[in-house]
């Protein structure tokens, strides 16, 4: 259901129910919210990466769960918002490798992390709208921020499947690569971030969160705080004395 790997300081999380293109149960997003848990204790793991197996990153919710059942949604949306709010927090890179279609709260989940990269054969679909419903999973507060509300408005009530290049162009991926070597690319590029000074990007990740509901004033404080951290951490003096030695530094978290 969900498979868990942890190699040079990236933890990949795999969503693994495929033939539904990994649509959420409850079990399945209590996995994934157990497992960010268990990432943020983890001081092995640098960059968490979620991904889908097969040809899916996530359909969003499983359809066929409820079927029968009186609905209770927001109480079921508590498994949803316990995944994003893990994501929010965090204190290390998340990155959505989406292998492939990423629709309704599997596109949400996406966008709750902090860089996405796509394969070439990635379609992108709100879907909500398209069963009459709203967005979830905090796709209204993370959208909009990305696209700005006109496209967002667009996005969320015609529900178009955008391909990875559409995607690209407006600013909803961080990178495409080509499907044939995706899950190396993206491997790579999560390896790339977890060799980088990840205590400074814990800070940069609180600072940017602040910011979305902060003044100036607030914001340069904040950053004075922070900055008073990083500007004290070894992964500094290292970033400094590398530049003054004219070598790569090498960081590590802390
Ligand atoms: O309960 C609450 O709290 C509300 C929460 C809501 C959150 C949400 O996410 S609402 C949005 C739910 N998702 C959708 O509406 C998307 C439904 N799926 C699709 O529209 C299409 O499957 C896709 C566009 C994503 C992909 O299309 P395609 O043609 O590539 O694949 P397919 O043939 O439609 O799907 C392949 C299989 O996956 C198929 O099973 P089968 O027929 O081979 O046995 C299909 O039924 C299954 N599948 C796809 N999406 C879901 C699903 N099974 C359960 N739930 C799904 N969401």
């Amino acid at each position: 259901m969900l498979q868990q790997a942890l190699e040079n300081g990236v933890l990949t999380l795999t969503l693994n129910r495929p033939e539904s293109l990994n649509a959420f149960t409850s079990e399945l997003l209590d996995a994934l919210a157990d497992a960010l848990k268990e990432a943020g204790k983890n001081e092995a793991v640098r960059a968490v990466v979620i991904t889908g197996a097969g040809r899916g990153f996530s359909a969003g919710q499983d359809l066929k769960e409820f079927q029968g059942r009186e609905p209770a949604f927001r109480q079921h949306l508590r498994h949803y918002n316990r995944v994003i709010e893990r994501i929010a927090t965090l204190d290390k890179p998340v990155i959505a490798a989406v292998n492939g279609v990423a629709a309704g709260a599997g596109l949400s989940l996406a966008l709750a992390c902090d860089l996405r990269v796509a394969s070439s054969a990635a379609v992108f679909i709100t879907a909500f709208s398209r069963i009459a419903l709203v967005p979830d999973s905090g796709m209204t507060y993370t959208l909009p921020r990305i696209v700005g509300y006109a496209k967002a408005y667009e996005l969320l009530t015609l529900s178009p499947k955008l391909s990875a290049e559409e995607a690209l162009a407006l600013g909803l991926v961080n990178r495409v690569f080509p499907e044939a070597a995706f899950a190396e690319k993206a491997r790579a590029f999560a390896e790339e971030i977890a060799q980088g000074p990840t205590k400074s990007y814990a800070l940069i990740k609180r600072l940017l969160k602040k910011s979305a509901a902060a003044t100036l004033e607030e914001v340069l404080e904040y950053e004075a705080y922070m900055q008073e951290l990083t500007g004290r951490s070894e992964d500094h003096k290292e970033g400094v004395q590398a530049f003054l030695e004219k070598r790569a530094p090498e960081f590590k978290g802390r």
